[in-house]
């Protein structure tokens, strides 16, 4: 199983994320736990310099399995769905100037919230138009770097569109692009599948990405997900990527990394 957890590279917002801080002190850290890869959550690429967190990252023999995006929408606005052109625009300009790094690290760019909500006055079916259309213009982008796109399904309590994998699938047939996939994240699919395992065999070959949490949002063994029996059916449909840790900070980041590792590595499934 090849392991990482999600790492900002600035102080975020966003809860779900166990590293915030010193860039090169998490790395490590992570690294000394016996991760393979670490997660990047990059707010905007021109904020960060991508060749010394690439030389950083690999200095320690890990990989970065994905890019997440979502923190243009938390602490900026920007989205596919806002009624705003110019708000639009700019979500697909960031999302288009992550593929350079993606190209470079064989990342995966993730479309979380990015995408957006509903906003009060716009119709759903245009919301999903948009959606449909941005996903079409950043998956061409994407196309000619060999670059991979991975929508993620996210709770109702987050948005409004696209809330599980059966509606994710249906988005993935409208865009038409090989290269769009999706993650699944334990966390939205506990609230949202009635099945979990039924939902990711439906899915297959579509899955990009994986995020783990417990069913409270701690780190995996803390709540009550069958970790055995979901990633045991996750490989089962030949996923080769990575199983990525995105949980609260709880009791507190290092802990949670440690004990994340230590049960799925010896307690939740396959060992290789
Ligand atoms: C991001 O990966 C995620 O799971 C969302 O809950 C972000 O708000
Ligand atoms: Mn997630």
């Amino acid at each position: 199983m090849k392991l990482s957890i999600v790492l900002s590279t600035h102080v975020a917002r966003f809860q779900a994320v166990a590293f915030k801080g010193d860039f090169e002190a998490n790395v490590a850290k992570i690294a000394g736990l016996g991760y393979d890869g670490v997660e990047l959550a990059i707010r905007d690429p021109k904020l960060v310099d991508a060749d010394e967190l690439i030389r950083i990252v690999s200095a320690h023999g890990l990989q970065i399995p994905a890019i997440g995006t979502g923190q243009a929408w938390g602490e900026e606005g920007l989205s596919y769905t806002d009624p705003d052109p110019a708000v639009r625009a700019a979500a697909i300009e960031r999302t288009i100037s992550h593929i350079p790094s993606a190209a470079r690290t064989g990342a995966v760019i993730i479309i979380g919230l990015l995408r957006g909500i509903v906003r009060p006055g716009v119709e759903h079916t245009q919301a999903m138009d948009w959606l449909v259309e941005a996903l079409q213009q950043c998956c061409a982008a994407a196309l000619s770097h060999g670059v991979r796109l991975a929508l993620e399904p996210i709770c109702r309590y987050e948005t409004t569109l696209i809330n599980n994998l059966t509606e994710g699938r249906e988005l993935l047939e409208r865009v038409g692009a090989d290269n769009m996939g999706m993650l699944a994240d334990t966390f939205h699919m506990n609230i949202e599948e009635p099945v979990i395992e039924d939902s990711i065999r439906a899915s297959g070959d579509r899955i990009f990405h994986f995020h783990v949490a417990d069913s409270n949002r701690w780190y995996p063994g803390a709540g009550h997900l069958d970790f055995e029996s979901i990633l045991n059916t996750l490989y089962a449909t030949g996923y080769k990527g990575y199983v990525s840790g995105e949980f609260m900070p709880m009791p507190d980041a290092d802990t949670a990394a440690q004990k994340a590792i230590f049960y799925l590595r010896h307690t939740a499934t396959r060992k290789d």
